[in-house]
């Protein structure tokens, strides 16, 4: 393909040589692809134009003849010809200094308060390990991005006083010392809380990264899970245009900030939505790249560069890309450069090196860089070698920065990314700025820091003194009457005030549903027969019905609405989408056709759990971000729920978010046929990791009911920052109506569902959970039948619950001696068995062995240990030893252990189910 003739030469890429290599890829998609598709009309006149360009290659160089292409590109541009876009543009800013907007800010000023704000979040980092050896803290990663933090504080990010919401910034979680240090400066935390930076234990404490679980007042949103934020971010300005179009609340005031680092966009979830932000139109999302071209071991792109790679993806995926590469001082020689050789050795440096510059000097960037070319050594003869070392890169400088954030936020219709270069550990002096093991530096000696005082001017603030006897410096703020203090708190003001600052606020308050939009579910299915999940959906549609409350719930699917009957939705709630519906759907005449429209209510994420997560903890952080509660309910296969996610959703539970998630077609032996990948026998047991997320794992429609009114009246009536995990599984039984006086239970996660049968002398309680419900009663009537057993069944909705309340009562006990000892609710509700408890579940023997300890008397527990495979329901719940037989044996190998059948009464029972001794355990096979 590539020796065709017509593609023209072939052209190699040379080695790090940009124009080449965008030369080379175009000529795949354009030259090849595109062109030998299209007809000729006019060889003739088409020789003449290559011949042209031929001429203009010989006689006035490549450079002249790349120009005159892309001004052609340009005017094809403008006259609406439709070509393929360019993805890469050469290694310069995409601004043109002539193009940026004057400096609207005292830029001596601000630079004297970033001087501060560098020297408090230096000396914080390093006081806290010299309070506590290893205690960590980043210093590197702030100081190579101060600048775009700063240039946002002053001119850009809006805050919350006022009453407004003002804008989500999602900062970089090594950050946090510098965003500390501002805050300090704005007098909104004081030195003694700086001292207690990542000594969380105790008061005053400082959370090592944004944590609104720990510091609910100021951090807004966690970032330190590399790729989470940035996934965040897009869902979250996405969210709010959902907001907006579907008329709940008027988001058009406000803008999501995503900082992010270079290396960072190597995580799935920070590249993996990206499209969506452009499809979407998201223009209230900017993205800035710190791109100081290292991450934590060494360089990103030490054989390449970072910034073309992003160009080409975001530019590709649709997005407004800004590059902010070169400093002020760079213009002149970009301006002197008419042959462009030195954009063509930027073209050709690699990251690598200008990595290497960075920790050298100036003589080392002439010889090195300027000298890969004698023109554009030229360009810099005038220069000494500090002048050349003066050289900036982009990120460093306040007026790229500000021309760059200006054009982000005035551009319509598209997000926009930042791409700045920085570096690594900027002002931190030479042992530390760009050095490979720069991330990890958290100490300077004395005279480091007595360097980097020098370097920042502030020899009046911090005298020679400060430094005598190898003390640790003081902070340094500027007293309230200071020009410096004036100037920022006067930028806050007029930007309404300080941020990172999580304040709820409720501004459209959330009217809980009636006790009687659960009715259908209390009522149960008569003689019908039904699943959880259909239940669930019954519910949510009967939810998004009740006056007041309907609009703010938020369903969300990841394209599995049709797997959970939940298609019927469709028509009634309509998909949410930002342009409404272009066409006319297939099934246009259908019932449950394909509705989309643009205030639709429902959010069909497709194929992206990680997607679909954020979006789910966009609507359930919405009373805090917005102060307009949300109630999601995110269904999802439960295998690809907390397994895929889990990050995201301990994330969730830092952020305080408060919603459903319905792990549907859950189950290890429920779900038949779909085998190994899709049966989940442990997400109760991931889930249960989480301090705040309640679990449950309900077998009737009226559980489910109780759970979900409990649920929204515990988050958006009590305000508790908690979310719910339910699993719903797909197989059909009558489901019963709500019994009396067992709501309590259900909530503290088990309840007497049965009595005994009477008459039948010896005792024994079967728990089950979910579908498990079948099994146990079968069980429960086969022990009755044949071995005189009068078994209680019980519905253990919630074994987290169950454990976490033992728990609390085991530590009040623990600390209080003296005191009569309480009884865990788990302990006390099965005190009267007089038998064995054998509990059996849908998932592994981990989650009702959860209350192993507190159990009274003998307790066995049955579950689906080991990897799931196709077959039918009864095949597998014999497989996994969760079916009727198993329980009965179950039980009486208990009740002989308890003296109280003889072993003979269990080995019969073996040969009535066709119990096989031999047979190797599942989980083992
Ligand atoms: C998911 C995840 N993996 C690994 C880390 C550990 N980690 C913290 S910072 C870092 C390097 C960050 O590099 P970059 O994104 O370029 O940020 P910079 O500090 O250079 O601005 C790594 C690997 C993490 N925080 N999260
Ligand atoms: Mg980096």
């Amino acid at each position: 393909m590539r020796s065709d003739s017509r593609s023209g030469p072939v052209q190699r890429p040379g080695r790090g040589s940009l124009t080449a290599m965008s030369a080379d890829r175009s000529n795949l998609a354009f030259g090849d692809a595109f062109v030998r598709q299209l007809h000729d009309a006019d060889p003739v006149e088409t020789q003449e134009w290559l011949d042209s360009l031929d001429a203009v290659i010989e006689e006035r160089g490549p450079i002249r003849a790349r120009y005159l292409l892309a001004k052609l590109a340009q005017r094809a541009h403008e006259r609406d010809v439709g070509l393929p876009q360019v993805v890469t543009t050469p290694y310069i800013n995409t601004i043109p200094a002539e193009e940026e907007p004057p400096y609207p800010g005292d830029e001596w000023l601000e630079k004297r308060i970033r001087r501060f704000i560098r020297w408090n979040a230096a000396v914080m980092v390093i006081k806290a390990n010299h309070q506590v050896k290893g205690i960590g803290g980043h210093l590197s990663t702030f100081a190579s991005s101060a600048l775009l933090y700063e240039v946002g504080f002053h001119h850009f990010f809006r805050g919350k006083a006022g009453g407004g919401p003002g804008d989500a910034v999602y900062i970089q979680g090594h950050a946090a010392p510098g965003i500390y240090a501002r805050a300090y400066l704005e007098r909104r935390i004081d030195e003694a809380q700086l001292d207690r930076f990542r000594t969380e234990i105790g008061p005053n404490g400082l959370s090592s990264y944004p944590h609104p679980r720990l510091m609910p007042d100021f951090w807004e949103y966690p970032t330190v899970s590399m790729g989470l934020g940035p996934i965040n971010s897009i869902y979250h300005a996405r969210f709010y245009k959902y907001l907006q179009n579907r008329g709940i609340d008027d988001t058009s005031e406000s803008r999501v900030w995503a900082f992010l680092g270079d290396g960072e966009t190597d995580e799935p979830e920070t590249l993996g939505s990206i499209t969506l932000a452009a499809r979407e139109g998201l223009d209230n999302l900017t993205w800035v790249i710190n791109c100081n071209l290292q991450r934590l071991d060494g360089p990103v792109r030490g054989n390449g560069k970072i910034i073309q790679e992003l160009e080409t993806i975001f530019r590709g995926a649709g997005w407004n890309v800004i590059k902010v590469i070169w400093g002020s001082n760079w213009d002149p020689l970009l301006a002197a450069d008419t042959e462009g050789a030195l954009v063509e050795v930027m073209n050709a440096t690699v990251d690598g090196e200008y990595q290497r510059y960075k920790a050298e000097d100036g003589a080392y960037v002439r010889k090195h860089f300027f000298g890969k070319d004698p023109r554009a050594l030229r360009l810099v003869e005038h220069l000494s070698d500090d002048e050349i070392w003066a050289l900036r890169r982009g990120g460093h400088d306040p007026r790229k920065v500000y021309a760059a954030y200006r054009a982000a936020t005035e551009l319509k219709d598209a997000p926009t990314v930042i791409l700045a270069k920085t570096i690594k550990g900027w002002t931190l002096g030479p042992d530390v700025e760009g050095r490979n093991a720069t991330h990890q530096i958290k100490e300077l000696t004395n005279q480091q820091l007595r360097d980097l005082r020098d370097r920042l001017h502030l020899h009046e603030e911090i005298p020679d003194e400060a430094f005598e006897g190898d003390r640790d410096p003081p902070y340094y703020r500027p007293d309230e009457s200071s020009p410096e203090y004036q100037y920022l708190m006067e930028a806050r003001k007029r930007l309404h005030g300080p941020l990172p600052a999580r304040v709820i606020r409720i501004r459209s308050p959330l009217t809980l549903p009636p006790a009687d939009a659960f009715g259908e579910m209390y009522a149960g299915s008569g003689k019908a027969e039904a699943s959880t999940t259909t239940a669930f959906t019954r519910l949510l549609r009967n939810l998004t019905r009740v006056e007041g409350f309907g609009r703010r719930v938020v369903p969300i699917v990841p394209d599995e609405a049709r797997t959970f009957g939940m298609d019927g939705l469709f028509r009634e709630l309509k998909i949410y989408a930002s342009r409404g519906q272009l066409y006319e759907p297939v099934d246009a005449q259908m019932l449950l056709a394909y509705i989309e429209a643009k205030d639709g209510q429902i959010l069909e994420e497709g194929i992206t759990e990680a997607g679909a997560t954020a979006s789910w903890i966009a609507a359930a952080t919405s009373y805090a971000t917005r102060g307009v509660p949300m109630v999601p309910f995110y269904i999802f296969y439960s295998m690809f729920g907390f397994q895929r996610v889990g990050d995201l959703l301990w994330a969730a539970a830092d952020a305080r978010a408060r919603g459903f998630l319905l792990g549907a077609t859950a189950g290890r032996t429920t779900l038949q046929g779909e085998g190994l990948q899709h049966q989940d026998g442990h997400s109760h047991v991931l889930a249960s990791v989480v301090p705040t997320c309640r679990a449950y794992d309900p077998a009737f429609a009226y559980e489910l009911g109780v759970i979900v009114e409990d649920g929204i009246g515990r988050m958006y009536g009590n305000e508790e920052d908690v979310f719910y995990y339910l699993t719903l599984y797909n197989e059909n039984y009558p489901m019963p109506p709500k019994p009396k006086g067992v709501d309590r239970g259900i909530l503290d996660g088990l309840y007497r569902w049965e009595g005994a049968p009477e008459a039948v002398p010896t005792k024994a309680a079967i728990l089950f959970s979910g579908t498990a419900f079948l099994a146990a009663r079968e069980a429960r009537d086969e022990l009755a039948e044949h071995y005189g057993v009068a078994a209680e069944l019980w519905s253990a909705t919630s074994y987290k619950a169950l454990r976490e309340q033992a728990l609390e009562v085991e530590r009040w006990n623990r600390l209080h001696p003296r005191a009569e000892p309480l009884s865990p609710y788990v302990t006390h509700a099965l005190s009267g068995i007089g038998g064995p408890v054998v509990a059996v579940t849908d998932f592994m023997r981990m989650v009702p062995d959860q209350i192993a300890p507190w159990v009274p008397g003998t307790y066995v527990t049955l579950g689906t240990d080991g990897f799931g495979r196709s077959d039918s329901r009864p095949a597998l719940r014999r497989f996994f030893e969760v079916d009727a037989g198993h329980i009965v044996v179950a039980t009486l190998a208990a009740l002989a252990r308890d003296s109280k059948v003889d072993p003979a009464t269990v080995e019969d029972a073996m040969r009535r189910y066709e119990i096989d001794p031999e047979t190797p355990a599942p989980w083992t096979v």
